[in-house]
């Protein structure tokens, strides 16, 4: 597997998934729709919610990345494997002037803003180095921003939701301040 430092998995990712009394029993490839959805909400023509398998219909497309992390830790050549959100976004029809994003995770408030254009081009990964994505680096599914300069924050482990606005949804923006909180 991958060089990413291990981080323990929150309670709330564990609840969410129903994995609290065993989270040894997670099995990505049976998440199925009572466990896990991928939300898209907000200004769009089509809300949806798809579950692991509504994912696997989109077409895959793989991207190596190296990843360095604002601690001082970084890991190379990650091959990740999923569906580019662009696809998804096709789907739902964003219809807002400006478009942004908040990507929502599992673990309680953590969220990350984004220009819509820019998320578009991301990756919903679901591998990771050939592998299911393990729950501990962000399974069922991980956002990567495929830019050259994205910040370590920005890649979101354990992804729920996609709200699309007309602003860039400054007050849920939580992401980099709970990792840079992490350096004192
Ligand atoms: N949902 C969620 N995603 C997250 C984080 C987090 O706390 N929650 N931390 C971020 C930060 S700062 C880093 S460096 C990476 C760490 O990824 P890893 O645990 O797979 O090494 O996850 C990113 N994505
Ligand atoms: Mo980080």
């Amino acid at each position: 597997m991958s060089d990413l430092e291990p981080h323990a998995v929150p309670d709330a990712v564990l609840e969410a998934l129903g994995l609290e009394d065993d989270p040894g029993a997670f099995d990505p490839y049976t998440v199925d729709s009572d466990g896990w959805n991928l939300e898209v909400s907000g200004a769009v023509t089509d809300p949806l919610s798809l579950s692991r398998r509504d994912l696997e219909s989109f077409p895959f497309e793989t991207a190596t990345e190296d990843f360095d992390c604002v601690e001082g830790w970084r890991a190379d050549d990650l091959a990740w494997r999923g569906v580019r959100v662009e696809r998804v976004l096709e789907r739902a029809g964003p219809v807002a002037d400006e478009p942004h994003a908040l990507v929502r995770a599992l673990d309680g408030d953590y969220a990350c803003s984004f220009p819509l254009e820019r998320l578009s081009t991301a990756l919903l990964a679901l591998e990771l180095d050939g592998e299911p994505l393990p729950l501990e680096h962000g399974g069922p599914a991980r956002l990567v921003p495929l830019d050259d300069d994205d910040d370590c924050w920005e890649s979101i482990k354990w992804v729920s939701a996609i709200e699309i606005g007309d602003d860039p949804f400054g007050g849920d923006d939580t992401a980099k301040e709970r990792a840079l909180s992490r350096l004192e």
